[in-house]
């Protein structure tokens, strides 16, 4: 990041003055294209999507050299299967049942690669069809279970996606990550939803054309059915029903975006969507976090808790612990609680204050490479202090035992402001 991009960032969250990044804002009638790699930079990117929180779609000519466009299809732009089947065949990968409605989701089962693709030839013997019905291979942790030269040999991470706080904390501990591979024939479609977290996402195409539509946040309440449940199928006619959704007149249609083969689409934080693959595709997603969209994060947390909250309240007075337990479900229903929040903002955070210690001068990587610089950590560290301040001052959190927690949050906080204050002038 540069000097002048930072310059402007730092303005536009002090004209937020603490007000949800990108939420409620004037929704675009299109979603932008960009054409050429050589005349968008990763400030562009920052400036004109990533800070307003707009779609926008990268052409083909972002994934040009990426060796899973070449190497995972065929001359006709089919998925090459006897290419995959070689490579990946003996992997274990999730797969959900398109036809089957599990509350907002789909049941997931695993098999090996080798089954699943076995499974996809004969749906597309059957003309798109079979009795074992419609099926989705989705998030498949490829990079997680790859050797980082095998992933080197299948993509190149754009720049532009590259301040990614999600990715970067689960690689510090080695367990796990947001990366995935989607792969399923024509009709296999993914329901409505908000991503994890209220995190972005970025979805390259290797193959095959999906059709995405997209919500800006705040939309989906218009969707809302009579008892309050957002749709699983934005396309059913029982949306029409005014009796089933009152609020539906009061909304506005989706942005729809056709993505092609080699394309990328950028979702921005809080947007729900749903997508539907046209062709037999495959997909490349990651799911990510960053100094724009953590105060969003944040504020799906603090949601998440006080929907446990109301669904236990009932125990409030008689359960001893009933806040620790409040914690407890969370982690379960949400996949984080507070305490492991704070533990993602520490990681990250001591990541910051050494680039930052560094000076300048010493730290690593310039304004586009890895880390993305000293202008990056001085960003961050600011978006860190502002979000650690509002989480050590939360009631819930004061409940936490954070005896053990190493540096103490109060102390993390005032590394945070100092470091903010001394990287002000550079
Ligand atoms: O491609 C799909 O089926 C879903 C992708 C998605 O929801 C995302 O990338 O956020
Ligand atoms: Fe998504």
């Amino acid at each position: 990041m540069d000097r002048e991009t930072r310059a402007f960032a730092e303005q536009h969250f002090r004209d937020l003055g603490g007000r949800l990044h990108g939420a409620g804002g004037q929704a675009p009638s299109a979603v932008a294209f960009i054409k050429e790699p050589a005349a968008f930079s990763y400030a562009d990117f920052f400036r004109g999507f990533l800070l307003p929180n707009l779609p926008c779609v990268f052409s083909s000519a972002f994934t040009e050299d990426w060796g899973s466009r070449r190497r995972w299809v065929t001359p006709e732009g089919k998925p090459d299967f006897e290419y995959l089947l070689q490579k990946y065949g003996d992997v274990i990968v999730p797969v959900a049942n398109c036809g089957v409605q599990e509350y907002n989701s789909n049941p997931k089962e695993h098999m090996p690669l080798r089954e699943y693709i076995s499974y996809w030839r004969e749906y597309i013997q059957g003309g798109c069809s079979s009795p074992r019905g419609c099926l989705y291979l989705k998030d498949w942790h490829l990079c997680r279970d790859s050797s980082a030269e095998d992933v080197g040999a299948v993509f190149t991470l754009p720049v532009y996606f590259s301040s990614d706080w999600l990715n970067e904390f689960w690689d510090a501990l080695d367990v796990d990550d947001y990366r995935f591979v989607y792969a399923g024939p024509a009709g296999s479609w993914s329901p409505f939803h908000a991503d994890i977290f209220r995190s972005f996402s970025w979805s390259a195409n290797i193959c095959g054309r999906k059709k995405w539509l997209l919500f800006p946040p705040g939309q989906e309440e218009a969707l809302r059915d009579c008892r309050g449940g957002l749709p699983y199928d934005v396309t059913s006619p029982a949306l029409l029903d005014a009796r089933l959704h009152p609020a539906l007149q009061h909304g506005s249609p989706p942005l729809q975006v056709t993505q092609e083969a080699g394309e990328v689409v950028f979702v921005p934080s809080g947007w729900h969507h749903q997508v539907h693959n046209l062709d037999d595709t495959i997909s490349i997603n990651h799911n990510w976090v960053n100094g724009c969209n953590l105060a969003n994060m944040w504020h799906f947390l603090q949601q998440e808790l006080r929907a446990v909250q109301q669904e236990v309240q009932e125990w409030r007075d008689s359960m001893p612990d009933w806040h620790h337990h409040c914690q407890v479900i969370m982690r379960a229903c949400s996949g984080i609680n507070f305490e492991e929040f704070y533990h993602f903002l520490k990681v990250i955070a001591e990541r910051r204050l050494l680039v930052l210690g560094q000076g300048s001068e010493g730290a690593q990587g310039d304004d586009t490479g890895p880390g993305l610089g000293f202008q990056q950590a001085a960003f961050d560290a600011g978006r860190l202090a502002e979000v650690l301040a509002s989480v050590v001052a939360h009631p819930d959190f004061q409940r936490v035992d954070t005896s053990t927690f190493l540096p103490r949050p109060e102390e993390l906080l005032r590394q945070l402001q100092d470091a903010v204050v001394a990287a002000a002038s550079r």
